[in-house]
């Protein structure tokens, strides 16, 4: 309190805070208190592709409001989508965050992370030094063509959902059940355990 305010009197340069933007800050309080639980898949088949991963790794936890907190072992995977041997294999990982980032923000930070590490777009599907997709967001559901949540095609590849099930083998995809059930009904060809690499969770 300043000296010059006498007991009982107010500031007459405060204005009062109107009911709306309380209500705002209150909500924007509990969605820093109640972190938000998401699943991102990497895949990368230009480059350096191990160190490339662990590098998008460390840039998602050094983003304000996300937490990594488990990073899966990698697969090496025949790309998907394409005429075979048209395009490098790819190494594929999941990492689980926690955040406090809606989702649209989080794929702003996916993006600007692909950029970093000079992601240029040609073609869909083209090869690509990384991708970073998100696979789930809590259990939102989004037609949105910008951010489709879950991601459309998570379900029905095992480059997302063997590694998924090696960090949470609970999980599950919001609308299509366990991650256990899905791998069970697809093909886990072409997608190999790379036992022999690792990636690190940053501390
Ligand atoms: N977008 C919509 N929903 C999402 C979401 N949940 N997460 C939008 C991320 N992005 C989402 O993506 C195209 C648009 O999708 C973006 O504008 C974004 O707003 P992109 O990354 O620019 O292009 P893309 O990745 O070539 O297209 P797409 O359709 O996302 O491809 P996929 O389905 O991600 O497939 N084979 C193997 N073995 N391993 C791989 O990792 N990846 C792909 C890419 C193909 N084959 C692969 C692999
Ligand atoms: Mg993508």
């Amino acid at each position: 309190m300043t000296a010059y305010l006498t007991d009982g009197q107010s500031d007459p340069t405060v204005q009062p805070v109107p009911p709306s933007v309380v209500e705002q800050v209150d909500a924007a309080d509990t969605t820093l208190s109640n972190p938000k639980r998401a699943v991102l898949a990497l895949g990368s088949n230009l480059g350096n592709r191990l160190e490339t991963l662990q590098g998008a790794i460390d840039a998602l936890e050094d983003t304000p409001g996300v937490r990594v907190k488990a990073v899966s072992p990698v697969y090496e995977t025949e790309p998907w989508g394409v005429e075979p041997g048209s395009q490098p294999s790819y190494f594929n990982a999941v990492v689980v965050l926690k955040t406090t980032l809606p989702p649209s923000s989080l794929l702003e930070r996916a993006h600007a992370v692909e950029e970093a590490f000079h992601r240029v777009r040609e073609e869909r599907w083209g090869p690509r030094t990384i991708d970073v997709d998100i696979v789930a967001y809590a259990d939102v559901r989004s037609e949105d063509p910008d951010l489709t949540l879950p991601h459309p095609r998570a379900h029905e590849r095992a480059f997302v959902l063997a590694p998924w099930h090696d960090v949470d083998p609970d999980a599950q995809l919001p609308g299509h059940g366990t991650v256990t059930k899905l791998l069970a009904a697809i093909t886990r060809e072409g997608v190999a355990p790379r036992a022999d690499l690792e990636l690190r969770l940053p501390e």
